[in-house]
């Protein structure tokens, strides 16, 4: 199937022609029929010779039902311009086109009807030349009559030339669904019908509502008139939700592919073609059904920030036009550059904004989107339209690899700052490190830990004294083989001095963890604290100094600042009289 919107001025014949072309009623309110005008969209289908089905969205004319015509054409990308030819062309003959060109619409055929009223030639050359302008660009014409059906086997035939030209679109897309007529039907509930443009659908799926992130299931799918099991894009749909009552939803909003899709309200956007002088500071935003209120803030010579008074399910690239209702002007297209953009607090912002800005062009581009984030989540970036193809640096993170790399070393100097600045401690805690690189997950910190660095019961530190020095790890032997049977006895100042340990290597134990710095010149080996707690807590309590000295088997030189650090530790507590108690 391929799907087509009217486009043109007000009774220039565009429901006449539909109406000719499939025997079915574009016109669905008995208002619209009474008056003779199409007053919102209408929806009728028919097979062409070559087999194919083609769907018409037929668009009302009247300048006051623009929104409505933009509603139809937002997610529709091929057109049918209609331009009467006993009339020729009309203000919303151009504001149509402008329409299209501001969504980038490139396919398209030029139908001038009422032929049997006038000559179709002048009419037929103003409107090419003014859509050869567009981003249809050059398009074939063919001139009908709805009255006599004159021209309409030629128009058949260029509608078959149009579908084949047309992109294959793409199934395996998420689906973002506009609605753009929403109703009930007795005995089935609400039901919703668009224009599926990408993606599939199948009776069964689970999708989510874009405004409310309800989950929502389709319970029945029609495509033209008939009840399927699935409909794959392009199609007309019409979805039947179970369970979700009717006023949950209606044109503009979205059913969508779970996950896939950001909610946002506010975008920075390229103006398309050549930005007029200045545009309004508020105008309203039409993007597939949707039309939005926003705020418009300059930021380049063609970019903009939008803030939009709803958010909407928007991707990178995504084409949205501008239009001033006040003014009944369509103001131009944009393209979505960035869903996720940042805020722009500090002085300048908004300037290095725009240079970044400067260098986008609305394709998904994942290198360019981690130097930007630096760190972001796949999902993160999935959901904002930029496809996924690298791996994670740790969970579902990705990273720019400079900014990687800086990362680690960043952890290194932090580590070892931290062992200079608290050479008792085993290593920095994981999550003082997480804050000091101002990382968002503890996994990140993990990732970045490589020997000699490594983690251990939650900090991280050196290796290991295995990671030692050579002549420090055999002194260090020398005092674990001296020592180890009288733990809480210290090496005398001389005798550090014959085994080699002046302060530098005394400092790589210590912050290697392979031995425990009590004050100056006073090193354990570093189980002697857990032991010592033990030992402690095996006194009658609370003891004193001169009874942990004795248990300990030690000198005041040791036990004085072993005691202070069991303190600091929350170890030990001292009383008000000097004594002091083990915390269990
Ligand atoms: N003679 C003649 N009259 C036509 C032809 N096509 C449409 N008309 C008449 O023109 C009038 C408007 O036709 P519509 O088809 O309603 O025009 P429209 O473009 O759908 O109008 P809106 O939906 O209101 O924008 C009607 O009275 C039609 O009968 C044609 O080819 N020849
Ligand atoms: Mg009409």
């Amino acid at each position: 199937m391929f799907v087509v919107a009217t486009a043109g001025h007000v009774d220039h014949g565009k429901s006449t022609l539909v109406r000719a072309l499939t025997g079915m009623e574009p016109d669905r309110w008995a208002e619209e029929r009474r008056r003779g005008m199409t007053i919102d969209l209408g929806f009728a289908w028919t097979t062409l010779p070559s087999g194919g089905t083609v769907a018409f969205v037929d668009v009302p004319g009247h300048e006051r039902f623009v929104p409505n015509m933009l509603a139809g054409v937002g997610p529709v990308p091929a057109a049918l311009i209609v331009v009467a030819a006993d009339e020729g062309w009309k203000p919303q003959s151009a504001e149509h086109l402008a329409a299209l060109d501001a969504l980038g619409v490139a396919y398209g055929l030029l139908a001038v009807t009422r032929a049997d009223l006038a000559d179709p030639g002048p009419a037929t050359a103003h409107a090419r030349a003014e859509i050869a302008a567009t981003s249809l660009g050059a398009v074939p014409a063919v001139a009908v009559s709805g009255l006599t059906g004159a021209g309409l086997p030629e128009l058949r035939a260029a509608l078959d030339r149009l579908a084949a030209h047309l992109p294959e679109p793409v199934v395996d897309d998420p689906v973002r669904l506009w609605v753009d007529r929403s109703f009930t039907v007795r005995g089935s509930g609400t039901v919703v019908t668009g224009t599926l443009g990408a993606g599939r659908l199948r009776v069964g799926d689970e999708l989510e509502l874009a405004g409310t992130d309800e989950p929502v299931k389709v319970r029945g799918l029609h495509s033209l008139g008939e009840a399927r099991p699935e409909a794959a894009a392009v199609a007309r749909v019409a979805v039947n939700l179970r369970g979700t009552p009717r006023d949950r939803l209606g044109r503009g909003d979205a059913l969508l592919t779970p996950g896939r899709f950001h909610h946002t309200d506010v975008v920075d956007v390229r103006l398309a073609g050549d930005p007029a002088a200045a545009l309004p500071a508020t105008l309203t935003l039409h993007v597939g059904s949707a039309a939005v209120p926003v705020r418009v803030r300059p930021l380049g010579p063609d970019t903009v920030r939008l803030r939009l008074a709803r958010p909407l399910p928007l991707l990178v690239g995504d084409r949205a036009l501008l239009r001033d209702p006040g003014r009944h002007h369509v103001s131009g297209g944009v393209r979505v550059l960035d869903v996720a953009p940042p805020p722009l607090a500090r002085r300048g912002a908004a300037a290095a904004r725009a240079q970044v800005l400067a260098e986008l062009d609305g394709r998904p581009d994942l290198a360019g989107e981690l130097r930007r984030r630096r760190l972001v989540r796949a999902g993160a970036l999935v959901r904002m339209g930029v496809p996924v193809h690298a791996e994670p640096v740790a969970g579902d993170w990705l990273a720019d690899p400079a900014h990687w790399r800086r990362l680690g070393e960043r952890l290194t100097e932090e580590v070892a700052r931290h062992a200079r600045e608290h050479p008792l401690e085993p290593g920095m805690p994981v999550d003082a490190l997480r804050q000091r690189l101002a990382l968002p997950d503890r996994a990140l910190v993990e990732a970045l830990v490589r020997p000699p660095l490594r983690i251990h019961a939650g900090r991280v530190g050196a290796a290991s004294a295995d990671a030692l020095p050579e002549p420090v790890a055999r002194a260090v032997q020398r005092v674990r083989a001296e020592y180890g049977d009288r733990p809480f006895r210290a090496p005398e100042a001389d005798r550090l001095v014959d085994l080699g340990l002046g302060p530098r290597e005394i400092g790589a134990a210590v912050r290697a963890g392979a031995l425990l710095r009590l004050a100056d010149n006073v090193v354990l080996l570093p189980d002697a604290l857990d032991d010592a707690v033990r030992v402690l807590a095996g006194l009658p309590q609370p003891f004193t100094l001169s009874a942990a000295r004795q248990a300990l088997d030690t000198t005041r030189r040791v036990a004085v600042p072993l005691l202070e650090l069991l303190d600091r530790r929350g170890a030990t507590r001292r009383l008000p009289d000097d004594a002091r108690i083990v915390v269990t």
